[in-house]
């Protein structure tokens, strides 16, 4: 994009509220997909090719995490942004978030085998995720921060979820909605600290305007793998 010449930076609340636009307009929640599975119209089979696509996803978290550290000088921000990874990654094997999605797709009889193998990953949503990927591994590390920041809108997105799933899906054993309840208490808090370093950080309209585009661009990685798992095809019915 190309930054507005000599304009003036916008105020805090004025960025929060670009950045909250963002958001409020194209964050997935709005995706016909998410509209379906919060109406409980969604197929087993497609749960089935979310859940495995969406951990191809998750996968990807630590290892973009990663990236925004190896690329930011500041000990004080790392040493908080490091624990996103750990969210992820748990501290030994059988912890942490990934573990928490393979238990999930086997509460939607998927087995975790079939996620660690990649094996139903569609073309469309490797991808995005691998956008991503490349975005916060290129990008000045305080732009891959403001992508983070769809993580402002996730708890509404995942409150919808957990209800529907109990109200409309039946044969998904609650036991396996973990990574969800956990999530309702990370994400507000990694989202807070992300808005406050790019609140603080992003001081001229130039960077201002880039981490309302970084979001925007997060917002279409989001959407494009939901497009994807929207399309298919249906696990058993690959060519
Ligand atoms: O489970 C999600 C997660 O761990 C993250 C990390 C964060 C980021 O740093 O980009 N984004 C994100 C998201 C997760 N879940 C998505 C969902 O709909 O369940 C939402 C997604 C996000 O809002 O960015």
């Amino acid at each position: 994009m190309t930054p507005t010449p000599d304009a003036h930076p916008w105020s805090r609340d004025e960025l929060v509220r670009r950045l909250r636009a963002v958001g409020e307009a194209r964050y997935h929640i709005h995706h016909p997909f998410n509209q379906r599975m919060h109406r409980g119209e969604l197929r087993r089979e497609e749960l089935q090719l979310w859940v495995a696509n969406r951990f191809c996803y998750q996968q990807a978290i630590p290892i973009k995490d990663a990236a925004i550290m190896s690329n930011c000088p500041e000990p004080e921000v790392r040493r908080r942004w490091i624990q996103r990874i750990v969210d992820h990654d748990g501290r030994a094997d059988g912890e942490g978030g990934l573990e928490a999605w393979l238990r999930l797709a086997e509460a939607m009889g998927v087995e975790r085998d079939t996620l660690l193998a990649g094996r139903w990953v569609l073309p469309g949503v490797r991808f995005a995720v691998e956008a991503y990927i490349t975005f916060c591994r290129t990008r000045p590390w305080i732009e891959a921060v403001a992508a983070s920041l769809t993580e402002l809108f996730a708890p509404t997105i995942v409150s919808q979820r957990l209800s529907a799933i109990l109200a409309h899906y039946k044969w998904i054993d609650p036991a396996g909605l973990e990574y969800f309840r956990a999530r309702l208490q990370q994400a507000p808090r990694d989202a807070e600290h992300a808005l406050a370093l790019v609140t603080e950080r992003c001081r001229t309209r130039e960077l201002q305007e880039r981490a309302v585009a970084a979001l925007d661009f997060k917002c279409d990685v989001l959407w494009s793998l939901l497009d994807a798992v929207e399309r298919g095809p249906l696990p058993g019915n690959a060519p």
